[in-house]
């Protein structure tokens, strides 16, 4: 499965086209848009979020609520473009008079975006480089996800980390008490604490980062491969998640405390029963080893670096002139780290359902089926 997507921030439409979907996927649209509306959420959401609906409308690819082998087309159509007529048309000329941005952001892809591309306007950067873009990734891991549904693999997200207000160690990553959260944070006491720190960064003219779990149950061992860099999970997945805008880290498991440990405090033993075949001690490895999952859940934390336009604009350089001046101030969000969790569950299913495929097939869910069916009983007691 590939996806692309296309659009712009405040233009008509964002757009995501998924290929080599296998037919026979029971797709439900329901969730497809429950996943948009909990990317929407959050606390610490702007006055954009108050703008928009999403939606996805299935253009191609599935015909009574089942996939047909062919792309999937879906559109989440931007309701705030009405409000941006004259500034993002997409056809005619500009018109006399139009603000160009020439306060490029410090942290977001405005200047270089403008140099490499020889442009004079940093909306003609940032209308892509906005994180709405990730609205359509999550229509598209939807297919992802609608994939695992079927082989019984479930991936979700928690926030474990706000401005630097983190989930004791000792709370469980529990999906059901993230999902009640505002700041999709499992702990209650936590989830207040980060409300708080979001207010004083907002009243601050301030922006805040986190960090989110994301965790995948119900995988088989042996997807992925050791063979060659490219070809490991632990790479693909990897990719993924840097391929979110505004991640900065990302750990497997343990992650970088593995590095601290010595091997025995690190390594998840390997135990056999009759019933169940070959299990693990732990999973520090966060259900990867060699780059293959081991069966146990895949657990990855995924850091984002604070939003970059900010109310209380950092120093930069006048685009034309280049004396200094203050950053853009934009409407904003202070927070979007329980979104990004969201969008790193699209990212995950879509690398997830490729390993599936690249085992068991790629153009048939019956077949798909039997090849793990077969395979399963070979492994396993
Ligand atoms: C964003 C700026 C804000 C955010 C937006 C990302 O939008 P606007 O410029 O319209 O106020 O709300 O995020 C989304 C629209 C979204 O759907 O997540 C930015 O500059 O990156």
């Amino acid at each position: 499965m590939k996806f692309i997507t296309a659009g712009e921030s405040h233009g008509p439409a964002l757009t995501a086209i998924v290929s080599q979907v296998p037919s026979g996927i029971a797709i439900d649209i329901d969730a497809i848009n429950s996943d948009l509306a909990r990317r929407q959420g959050g606390y610490g959401r702007g006055g954009r979020m108050k703008i928009e609906k999403d939606k996805a409308r299935i253009l191609s690819g599935v015909r009574f609520s089942k996939s047909l082998g062919t792309p999937i087309t879906l559109e989440v159509v931007n309701d705030d473009h009405k409000n941006w007529a004259g500034r993002m048309d997409v056809i005619g000329q500009a018109p006399d008079g139009l603000k160009r941005e020439t306060h490029p952001r410090p942290g977001h892809a405005d200047l270089v975006g403008m140099l490499k591309n020889d442009f004079d306007d940093a909306r003609n950067v940032l209308e892509r480089s906005s994180a709405r873009e990730t609205a359509a990734r999550v229509a598209a891991g939807g297919v992802a996800k609608a994939f695992l549904r079927e082989m019984g693999v479930e991936v979700y997200s928690v926030v474990t980390s706000i401005g630097g207000v983190c989930i004791p160690d000792d709370v469980p990553l529990q999906k059901d008490r993230a999902e009640e959260s505002e700041c999709r944070c499992p702990d209650v006491e936590t989830t207040e604490k980060m409300k708080q720190a979001i207010d004083e960064a907002k009243e601050k003219g301030e922006s805040l980062g986190g960090e989110v779990a994301v965790i995948a149950t119900g995988l088989i061992p042996g997807l992925g491969s050791y063979v060659s860099g490219p070809d490991r999970l632990t790479s693909k997945l990897g990719a993924a998640a840097f391929s979110i805008p505004a991640i900065k880290g990302v750990e497997f498991g343990l992650g970088f405390e593995s590095a601290r440990r010595p091997g025995s405090l690190v390594h998840d033993g390997i135990v056999y029963d009759d019933a169940n075949g070959y299990g693990r001690t732990g999973n520090n490895a966060g259900g990867l080893e060699g780059g293959m999952t081991t069966g146990e859940p895949l657990v990855m934390k995924l850091a984002m670096k604070p939003i970059p336009t900010m109310m209380k604009p950092l120093d930069t350089v006048d685009f034309d002139t280049h004396e200094p001046v203050k950053a853009s101030k934009e409407r904003s969000d202070v927070c979007a780290v329980p979104a990004m969790g969201v969008v790193a569950e699209a990212e995950v299913a879509m690398v997830l359902a490729n390993a599936y495929q690249d085992k068991f097939g790629g153009d048939c869910m019956v077949d798909i089926k039997k090849s793990i069916e077969s395979y399963l009983n070979r492994i396993k007691p």
